[in-house]
């Protein structure tokens, strides 16, 4: 018999690649959360959102009554929780509500999966952003917890709950270490979506001999260990699939700086370019030419820096059989390709 599987974040990158992942790969039944917005947009879920096993709820995890009522009304197998507030940028200038979303909203679903489904299994997504300042490389899950942003904080803070739900309450409820993962359904805000959307606007700018705003960037030298969303999904049912609850990492195990991404992301259209300079002033110059199509603006810069992160998925990779089949480059050029399509349809 079909299962049901319940899934808060739906419009976002990756509520809608777990949902596209189950409805290629299983017979399920797929409810997608959306929280009730005046514009709801649904760019991320048109290519199923008509799809017969297919249906959008509206929930909000800021409110216990309707998570309730979800758990209640659909009697989910699974529920997979990709609803956050997920940009560490902004978690600065709205900590409280971040908190709520991020961790109060675990334990909203915790408690109603206790009260009314104590047999479906509960994925929460963590992150990266719980070690933040790290002590060494590449970090697991024993890694110590020391966020460096209202956002990491709220992650780390769902990680003890589901542990502690899953110890007293005995669910099968698990929290992995998610690192960077992006994609073509990645939000705009995320520094990786940012630089191909902008690519695909000079690349046409240039071709059509129009002029552009450079990209504005912050910290250029962080490191981060980016992997593609959709490789992700695979390791995340893999985990809710196993006989007993447990906590793994997922990650790439390479490490890039979003300065290499801009790099790469250039090259990915066919643009070549040449960064020069140090810090505030580096610039990044179409090749043999002086026009600057990236530079720094310290308003980009965070009020702290989680500078390195270096994932270790390898008992991931043992225990679950999970591997990662996108490339870094793959995955560049994917983003890329699409914001050149998407960008020519719009212009
Ligand atoms: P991150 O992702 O904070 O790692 O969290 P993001 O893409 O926002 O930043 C990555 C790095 O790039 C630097 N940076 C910029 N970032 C943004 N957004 N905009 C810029 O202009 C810019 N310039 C430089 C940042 O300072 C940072 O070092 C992501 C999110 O998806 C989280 O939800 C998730 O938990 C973690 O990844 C794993």
């Amino acid at each position: 018999m079909s299962k049901k599987v319940l899934i808060t974040g739906v419009l976002g990158q990756d509520g809608a690649n777990m949902a596209e992942y189950l409805l290629e790969n299983t017979d399920n039944l797929i409810y997608g959360m959306q929280r009730r917005s005046g514009s709801p947009n649904f760019q991320n879920i048109k290519d199923f959102i008509a799809h017969d096993r297919f249906t959008l709820v509206d929930g909000d995890l800021t409110d216990s009554v309707s998570i309730n009522d979800l758990v209640l009304k659909i009697q989910p197998d699974y529920l997979i929780n990709f609803g956050a507030n997920s940009f560490v940028g902004v978690s600065w200038d709205t900590p409280l509500s971040v908190f709520d979303i991020n961790a109060c909203g675990v334990i909203r679903c915790l408690e109603a999966i206790k009260k009314h489904q104590p047999d479906c299994r509960f994925y929460s997504a963590g992150s990266s952003e719980e070690l933040g300042d790290v002590d060494y490389s590449p970090q697991d899950l024993k890694h110590p917890i020391k966020p460096r942003s209202p956002y990491g904080a709220s992650k780390a803070a769902a990680r003890h709950l589901v542990k502690v739900y899953r110890e007293s309450y005995d669910l099968y409820a698990v929290h992995s270490i998610l690192f960077n993962h992006e994609g073509p359904r990645r939000g705009a805000e995320f520094v990786t979506r940012k630089i191909t959307k902008k690519v695909a606007e000079i690349f046409h700018k240039i071709k059509t001999n129009q002029k552009f705003e450079p990209l504005q960037l912050g910290n250029i030298d962080s490191r981060r260990d980016w992997s593609d969303s959709r490789d992700f999904m695979r390791g995340v049912w893999l985990m809710l699939n196993q006989d007993k609850p447990k906590d793994y990492v997922l990650a790439s195990g390479e490490t890039h700086s979003v300065k290499d991404f801009v790099s790469k992301a250039f090259s990915a259209a066919g643009i070549p370019g040449l960064w020069s300079g140090e810090g505030l002033s580096s610039k990044f110059r179409l090749f043999q030419e002086n026009t600057v199509m990236a530079e720094i603006s310290e308003k980009w810069f965070r009020p702290a820096e989680v500078d390195l992160l270096h994932g270790d998925a390898s008992e991931a990779k043992k225990e679950l059989g999970w591997k990662r089949e996108i490339s870094f480059d793959k995955m560049v050029e994917d983003m890329v390709k699409c914001d050149l399509a998407l960008y020519a349809k719009e212009a």
